[in-house]
């Protein structure tokens, strides 16, 4: 009998261990429209950027703004409000200790007016450039849209929801709790505290969790019959002269439906002096391809003395009788990718990526839309010799993909997986859904040349090689022009993920998490861990993030952890394995973690947040940022053949016997 209980004991617990490792590769709902809002000559654009009125919920009660109808008046009737910007995380922008740790649901609400025009013969839409991380929207107190996913764009159509020549009210409803099935994963409990009880949030990534109405929200109108999706895929022949661009377009609206055999489009690309250099007019199915002789292809930064080159694409929708529908411009970049197990080539030339791991994060605004340090940001990465980023760890705004696209900066874009663990169902789902937003959104960005479908998930872990499995494969069924990575942490043996990529990247602190302090453990250690990933998969291996926390103005020789000294020295011995590694042509690259200091979770290791950037919160260099760039330009002169600054050495000495210049002349 004992042993019949055992073993009904030990059948019961493997069934349920099996079943908890049964995940399907179901179908998922795919993303519609969703392009980037721009006025023509058949649309308008409104943003809704402002001040809105902001109520914090009672964390132990969330649900009591949607039992109690907050949404159907002004929640100032409600609740007592207060000012708070859109677009920003509400975070940090009071003194108060519980918004900032806030944990469940605020609300935020606004008054606006919609012009009579809006309300005759076209469409109005409503469109948030990202909620993180679900959001809950109303219009007039009528529910308009629900969204969950952060970093991600949502639209719905509001034309019947709206008073036209009137007021109108707009109410979301954002909650920031992430469980174990949320993309990113969380954990949410409830702890003793000296009040009573409260509610923790915790997470193993290392970002604080920002929240709110963090990217532009629009409104903008179309046509009844309109342009509502556009992909390009674009070619170049043999020698880069001529290129293609192969269209598809969707159209939304009756016109569609009713006479669909009588539309039709004419688009026409334009070159940067506005000449056109290539038309064509449709059929009725949309899709087709142009051509454009000598062409100018799309090149990154310092790989071409003219990067970031981009067209106009016009795309002009006809009804019968040459009927103008609606018109739609988009920025195109002409360039072709290519990859083998040992190379990864842009317009046929291997490309070696030098950049960094960077975060959307600042002071005061969090993870907010911020135009005037996304230029910053920008002009920094050119000032330092970077020809690539990865949007670690989660998708960036719109606005910082189309800036890549016109300054020529590689993007290895990751979708919001971070330490995934605990591989479910639910959270496969998300995870495939929150790809298939990112595809969809960023799909006609040149600057995108890989898509990175999880930062340091534990695919040591049994069931992650099915996992993977099922993510890369469906990533690669919405985009097959683009290869596919995964930033891994784990020891290459223990792996489980790596053959479903295309390329490998690892990330890892040598002589920061791992042998603290001892620069004579990098060199040897970095060689053969990228040695030992090309050789269990044979593909090509970058490295995604390594680094040293460094506190700015400290100043330690010898050099020692947390110093200035130590962030140089760190890197400097990196750099000597890259260039080990180079010989290799399947090492194809190297990101520092990170761009810039960001905030992090409170914890015993982070001196007011994570301290690994070369340039500080305030985007100002450390000391490192002077040797990291005098290494990418050298790089760039040496794989690219581009000109290196003047100021990229300063002046030391005239060595007047010799006659030699101690300036870049010696590089
Ligand atoms: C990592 C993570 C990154 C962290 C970094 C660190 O491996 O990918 O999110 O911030 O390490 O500094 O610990």
């Amino acid at each position: 009998m004992a042993f019949s209980l055992s073993s009904l004991f030990l059948v019961c617990y493997i069934l349920k261990f099996t079943l908890a490792l049964i995940i399907l590769n179901k179908e998922i709902e795919t993303s519609r429209g969703m392009l980037y809002p721009r006025e023509s000559e058949t649309r308008e654009v409104r943003t809704l950027d402002g001040i809105w009125n902001f109520v914090r919920s009672d964390e132990t009660n969330p649900t009591q703004g949607i039992r109690d109808g907050w949404f159907k008046d002004d929640l100032s009737k409600s609740m007592p409000t207060i000012p708070m910007p859109v677009p920003a995380s509400y975070n940090d922008i009071t003194t108060e200790q519980t918004l900032r740790d806030h944990v469940g649901t605020v609300w935020y609400d606004r008054k606006f007016f919609v012009p009579r025009s809006w309300g005759q013969d076209q469409r109005v839409w409503l469109r948030f450039g990202s909620v993180h991380y679900e959001a809950f929207v109303w219009i007039n107190g009528r529910s308009a849209v629900k969204h969950e996913m952060g970093h991600l764009p949502f639209e719905t159509e509001v034309t019947h929801l709206l008073n036209y020549g009137a007021e109108n009210r707009i109410t979301v409803m954002c909650d920031n709790a992430l469980i174990q099935t949320t993309v990113p994963q969380g954990k949410i409990s409830e702890v003793a505290n000296d009040d009573g009880v409260t509610i923790i949030q915790s997470y193993t990534f290392d970002f604080f969790n920002y929240a709110g109405i963090h990217r532009s929200v629009h409104l903008y109108t179309t046509p009844k019959t309109f342009i509502e999706e556009v992909e390009v895929k674009t070619n170049l022949s043999q020698n880069n002269s001529v290129g293609t661009v192969d269209y598809s377009i969707t159209v939304n609206g009756t016109a569609a439906n009713e006479a669909e055999n009588t539309l039709f489009a004419r688009l026409q690309i334009y070159n940067r002096e506005g000449v056109q250099v290539a038309n064509v007019t449709s059929d009725s199915k949309l899709v087709g391809s142009l051509q454009v002789d000598n062409v100018k292809p799309w090149w990154p930064y310092l790989m071409h003395s003219d990067p970031g080159y981009l067209y106009e694409l016009e795309i002009r929708l006809y009804a019968a009788k040459e009927q103008l529908l609606d018109v739609y411009r988009l920025k195109v970049g002409i360039r072709t990718l290519s990859w083998t197990n040992t190379t990864f080539l842009i317009n046929g030339k291997p490309i070696y990526f030098r950049g960094f791991g960077r975060h959307e994060d600042a002071d005061v605004r969090g993870r907010g839309l911020d135009n005037a340090l996304m230029a910053r940001d920008f002009n920094l990465l050119k000032w330092i010799g970077a020809n690539a980023y990865r949007t670690s760890h989660y998708p960036y705004s719109e606005e910082s993909m189309q800036f890549a696209d016109q300054h020529g900066i590689m993007i290895i874009d990751e979708c919001p997986s971070v330490d995934t663990e605990n591989f479910n169902q639910v959270l496969l789902d998300r995870h495939k859904s929150s790809l298939e937003q990112l595809v969809h959104r960023d799909r006609n960005h040149p600057s995108v040349v890989m898509w990175s479908i999880a930062n340091e998930p534990r695919t040591g872990q049994v069931n992650a090689d099915t996992y993977f499995q099922f993510v890369a494969n469906y990533t690669r069924s919405l985009d097959s022009t683009r290869p596919i990575t995964a930033a891994i942490a784990v020891p290459s043996n223990d792996d489980k993920a790596g053959r479903h990529l295309d390329i490998i990247s690892f990330n890892r602190y040598n002589a920061w998490y791992s042998n603290t302090g001892r620069l004579d453990m990098v060199t040897q250690r970095v060689i053969s861990e990228a040695t030992g990933w090309n050789k269990k998969y044979d593909k090509p291996v970058l490295m995604s993030e390594y680094g040293a926390d460094t506190l700015e103005g400290l100043h330690l020789q010898p050099a020692f952890v947390w110093s200035e000294e130590f962030q140089t020295e760190v890197f400097s011995r990196h750099f000597k394995a890259f260039d080990a590694l180079r010989r290799q042509k399947w090492f194809i690259g190297e990101f520092v973690w990170n761009f810039a200091d960001f905030k992090t979770a409170q914890t015993y290791t982070r001196v007011g947040g994570n301290k690994k950037g070369v340039f500080t919160r305030a985007r100002q260099p450390k000391a490192a940022a002077h040797l990291l760039r005098q290494r990418y330009f050298a790089l760039g002169r040496e794989v690219d053949q581009c000109n290196v600054p003047n100021d990229l050495f300063t002046y030391i000495v005239d060595v007047g016997a010799s006659n030699v210049n101690h300036d870049s002349a010696d590089l």
